[in-house]
């Protein structure tokens, strides 16, 4: 298993609202099957005993093929199930409380919208961040407006800790993004919402390596 999320093509995250009737751990099993090497659990709806429940198998299923498990928004569930990382936003607890509370091994992830928040997530000691909303999305509720891909451009040129880009990526951005610096792609609707997941895992990665330099 990687210790690095970001040290792969694609950042898998769950949504089971938008996943055509299909159950997260069906979606994952699937993801998991394509290849995808980094899951993220994110769920807004239930509660933290089903939450809790769910994501004990998927960290058995991430875990036995090898693969890293982020828990988004709660520490508490991120430990209690032995997750390999938390996700925060930038109104959660900061960074190095989290780090406080879970020791040193969990990896600690935190959504950036500007330069000033990339600059004071490596102050803080983040292990990633994520980049973005780039593009419009209706899947996060309280999603601020895309960032603007200027964003993008600062953090490949500018920063140096590892980062994902996220936000509203389709299929046809991929090629782009990577062309731009981007190595990793955070998706949900576009992966979990696919008619065949496993198609649509293979396109995104033939996009991508289009927009890789020979
Ligand atoms: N953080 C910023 S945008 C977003 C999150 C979790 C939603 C991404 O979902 P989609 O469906 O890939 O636009
Ligand atoms: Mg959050």
């Amino acid at each position: 298993m990687t210790k690095k999320p970001c040290d792969t093509d694609i950042y898998c995250l769950t949504g089971e609202e938008f996943s055509k009737g299909r159950s997260n751990i069906e979606v994952v099993r699937q993801v998991i099957e394509a290849g995808v090497k980094t899951v993220q659990y994110r769920e807004k709806e239930k509660s933290k005993l089903a939450m809790y429940r769910e994501c004990l198998i998927l960290r058995t299923m991430t875990r036995d093929a090898g693969v890293s498990f982020i828990v988004n928004d709660y520490v508490d569930l991120a430990m209690a199930v032995e997750a390999d990382g938390v996700h925060v936003g930038q109104t959660d607890l900061p960074v190095p409380v989290i780090r406080n509370l879970t020791g040193g091994a969990m990896i600690i992830g935190l959504s950036t919208h500007s330069p000033e928040q990339a600059v004071k997530a490596v102050e803080m000691g983040a292990d990633y961040i994520g980049v973005g909303p780039l593009f419009t999305t209706k899947t996060k509720k309280d999603v601020c407006a895309p960032v603007g891909l200027d964003y993008l451009d600062y953090v490949v040129k500018s920063m140096d800790i590892p980062f994902v880009v996220i936000g509203g990526i389709k299929e046809q951005h991929v090629t782009d993004l990577v062309r731009r610096g981007a190595s990793c792609v955070a998706m949900i609707t576009e992966i979990v919402g696919a008619d065949d997941i496993g198609d649509k895992i293979r396109t995104i990665r033939n996009n991508m390596k289009k927009g890789k330099k020979p």
